[in-house]
């Protein structure tokens, strides 16, 4: 009888008893190092199905490596500050450290029940002192390079709950959770200049060929390199800047938009016979976030300033507006409003009935109703009439460079990174503020700087550390007079920025991780994660890791030689699982009713690990099933004599094959292929007892099993009279011989939808579950059910729908 519980404890005891895990702790062996990832997780409570899965699939992969001979560092922490913390500490009465490890505890016992293969010496933990001190050494090295600097910025503010909010955070202008209009204050933060590596990160992106294409047209846009110029337009003896792609349409110039927080803005102001409006203006548009402004479903609205700039090439006079569709902090602030042949300025100046001035004409075809926003020739455009677009833009460009009236710019959508927070649970800054020196960092030798515990966190308009007195108290570093420490803490993309090089030398007290750590493993040969970390995490830590490869920390610049993009396991109605919206299935219940090995079976056979899939319990039944049969035939035949047979016998034939399916496969995280070709394999041993090579097939199938099931592979590993553990065996190699193969033709509805090729007399059990692993297949019976299926034997099977 196949005893799961038994056999899962016990082999779980054994693994940890002799280190299996264990970086390094290998047998002599060539070295080869893998360092396998996932991105680990906010400690919110227990993990659910869709944590569950991602963890399934990197361990799978990590002891496929293993077996292979590689040495592996396959670790796991925790990302433990952020705010959810904060909330549940403030709504429980907790402190937020004592909730946050709490829940870690619970995942982690989670995990070990899964028998997920870390190497548990090196788990790290964010919020620990001994990590976070690292975060601050970061922080200190950058400020020492100019890289971390303080600004003004605006922020979205809730004056209800008297904090600030993410953009996230913010609906239709509200708070999200007592629905106050939010406003934007101006406060002083901290910046990361992740602008200075803008053209780095993109052009870097060229080097990761294995990276999803994906995930790098997303960061390409994200980083939004635009190549424009800037013209200076006169006004009142000055000069007001703009950024423009379109030097082409200067001529068709009908006034000039500035952004309500803009500097220019003020200036203007105090000019304006309209103050008081303008003022009020500025107050309301203040009050909408970015993403409000510039959104395309809302009317574009501003206000005339009665004041005029001059176009330095046509001369000509043009009105000046506000208006909060411009951006503050993209270009210089500044539109040149061309309604002609812009569809934002077209529809403003259609609100406000300002001059429309058409300079570009199509080359063919007819003019549209709106705005014409394709190059073409240029008319009513003074001495460059006639010119097209393209060789305008170069030739008015030279032009306005001569004259000294401009300049060639790149500009970035990328903005600097933020990572102040007015937040108690997150690191410390490590700055000190000092009424003669001004802003001076802590010591090296004084961090790291610690979060007092015991504070009042609930939030009142400034950081709670502020009125930590006990904290703030400190005395310069530079003259030595009482001096106050910076109360925020920072963005919690910051540990995870740099976390995973601290799993490489997770106990160094004296420096975030050695010299040889890093030669010896950096960087990650394999990443797995969420797509939804594209244009966040994904560009830190690549920011990060570039600028600790200029320190001369690092010998690499980028951090991650592959990447792999995980699916997301939803509900039947289609959402994503996860805690925050109430629809998670906590995996220690399905785990501890299943089994580790079934459970990671069924997840496993839930489709191809990069799409997106239904959680269901369906399949858990033929997972259990299919266990079941491996342990009775091994469990029956273990005193079997396992010699090597290298005749080309049927069963060896398809052992070769059964092999070389399985290894590809995972190599191409196509796990639910290789589970059903184990599947198939299954039921030709069933029927080749009495082939010369059934004893070492049988040897062969539990090590093709092991990365699936780990610990029923174990089990029946030492069933065969092995001594340890089967990840200490040597992963088999396939022979390329020639194998009976049939095709089989998959039918729905009496239409041929598809082939699959199988060994000769495949069951029909075995053939459905094939077919249904087909993603074309799966497509058209996903939420339908089939009525009949029909199989004839050798030829095909036909699902009636
Ligand atoms: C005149 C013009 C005429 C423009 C035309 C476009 C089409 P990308 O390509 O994304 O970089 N722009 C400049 N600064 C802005 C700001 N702070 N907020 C909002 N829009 C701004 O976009 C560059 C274009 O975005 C610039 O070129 C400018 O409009 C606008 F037929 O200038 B253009
Ligand atoms: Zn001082």
């Amino acid at each position: 009888m196949y005893n799961y519980q038994a056999i899962e404890k016990k082999w779980q005891t054994f693994w940890e008893e002799n280190s299996i895990y264990k970086v390094g702790a290998g047998l002599p062996r060539p070295y080869k190092k893998y360092y396998i990832l996932e991105m680990y997780p906010y400690p919110s409570g227990d993990l659910h199905i869709g944590q569950f899965r991602n963890y399934v699939i990197g361990d799978t992969r990590a002891r496929f490596k293993m077996l292979q001979g590689y040495d592996v560092m396959y670790p796991f922490g925790w990302d433990a500050f952020g705010l959810p913390a904060e909330e549940a500490a403030i709504k429980r009465g907790i402190e937020p450290k004592k909730w946050t490890l709490s829940n870690i505890d619970v995942s982690r016992s989670t995990l070990k029940l899964m028998g997920i293969s870390y190497d548990w010496d090196r788990e790290i933990n964010t919020c620990e002192p001994a990590f976070y001190k690292w975060t601050q050494w970061l922080f200190l090295k950058l400020f020492e390079r100019g890289l971390a600097y303080r600004k003004e910025a605006y922020v979205n503010w809730c004056p209800h709950c008297n904090t600030t909010l993410a953009n996230e955070q913010v609906g239709a202008g509200r708070c999200w959770r007592c629905a106050t209009p939010i406003t934007r204050r101006e406060l002083t933060q901290w910046f990361f200049k992740i602008t200075a590596y803008a053209d780095r990160l993109l052009s870097d992106l060229d080097k990761l060929t294995e990276w999803p294409e994906r995930v790098k047209t997303l960061q390409r846009n994200w980083i939004g390199k635009s190549d424009g110029i800037e013209i200076d337009f006169l006004y009142n003896g000055d000069k007001i800047s703009v950024f423009t792609t379109r030097p082409d349409t200067i001529y068709g110039v009908t006034f000039i938009a500035v952004a309500p927080e803009s500097e220019l803005t003020s200036k203007i102001i105090k000019c304006s016979k309209r103050k008081s409006e303008l003022i009020k203006y500025v107050e309301t548009s203040l009050r909408r976030t970015d993403i409000e402004r510039s959104s395309n479903i809302r009317d574009k609205d501003g206000i005339f300033t009665s004041e005029y700039a001059i176009n330095p090439l046509s001369g000509e006079r043009v009105q000046i507006w506000v208006a909060d569709y411009v951006l503050p902090s993209y270009g210089t602030g500044v539109v040149m409003g061309v309604p002609a042949h812009d569809s934002r300025d077209f529809e403003f100046a259609m609100r406000y009935k300002i001059p429309i001035k058409k300079v570009i004409q199509p080359p063919y075809g007819e003019e549209p109703n709106g705005a014409y926003t394709e190059p073409g020739i240029l008319v009513n455009s003074g001495p460059f009439s006639g010119i097209d677009s393209q060789e305008a833009i170069l030739r008015i460009k030279a032009y306005v460079e001569k004259k000294g009236i401009g300049r060639s710019k790149l500009n970035y959508r990328l903005k600097d990174w933020l990572i102040s927070r007015q937040r108690y649970w997150g690191t410390p800054i490590p700055m000190i503020h000092c009424n003669k020196c001004g802003v001076v960092p802590v010591p090296y030798k004084d961090l790291p700087v610690r979060l007092p515990e015991r504070v009042d966190f609930t939030p009142k308009g400034k950081s709670p550390l502020a009125s930590a007195t006990e904290f703030i108290k400190s005395s310069c570093p530079n003259c030595g007079k009482v001096a106050e420490r910076d109360s925020d803490t920072m963005d919690t993309f910051v540990d995870s920025s740099w976390y995973y090089l601290r799993y490489l030398d997770p106990k160094n007290e004296t420096e975030p991780f050695s010299q040889t750590s890093v030669k010896t493993w950096f960087p990650i040969d394999e990443y797995i994660g969420g797509i939804e970390h594209a244009t966040g995490h994904l560009i830190y830590f690549r920011f990060i890791t570039k600028f600790l490869y200029d320190e001369g920390l690092l010998p690499q610049d980028e951090p991650c030689i592959r990447l792999f993009t995980h699916g997301m396991i939803m509900d039947r109605n289609g959402n994503v699982m996860s805690k925050s919206r109430g629809n998670a299935v906590p995996v220690g219940p399905f785990v501890k009713r299943w089994g580790a090995d079934t459970s990671r079976i069924t997840i496993l056979f839930i489709g191809p690990p990069d799409k997106d899939a239904v959680w269901t319990e369906a399949g858990v039944a033929g997972a259990s099933r299919f266990l079941k049969r491996v342990y009775n035939l091994i469990h029956e035949n273990r005193n079997i004599p396992k010699i090597v047979q290298k005749e080309a016998t049927p069963l060896y034939r398809s052992l070769n094959y059964t092999i070389k399916k399985v290894t590809k496969d995972i190599e191409t995280f196509s796990h639910n292929t290789a589970i059903a070709s184990l599947m198939e394999f299954l039921n030709k041993l069933y029927k080749s007892k009495e082939d010369p090579c059934f004893g070492y097939s049988l040897q062969v199938f539990v090590q093709l099993l092991a990365p699936f099931a780990p610990h029923i592979a174990d089990e029946l590993w030492s069933d065969l009279g092995n001594t340890g553990s089967v990840f200490k065996s040597k992963w088999p190699e396939w022979e390329e011989i020639e194998e009976e193969k049939i095709t089989i033709l998959v039918e729905i509805n009496g239409k041929l939808r598809a082939k699959f090729t199988a060994f000769c007399d495949i069951e029909e059990e075995e053939a459905r579950l094939q077919a249904i692993q087909i993603p074309k297949i799966a497509e058209s019976i996903k939420n339908r059910e089939i009525k009949k299926t029909i199989f004839v034997k050798n030829k095909l099977i036909n699902f009636v729908i």
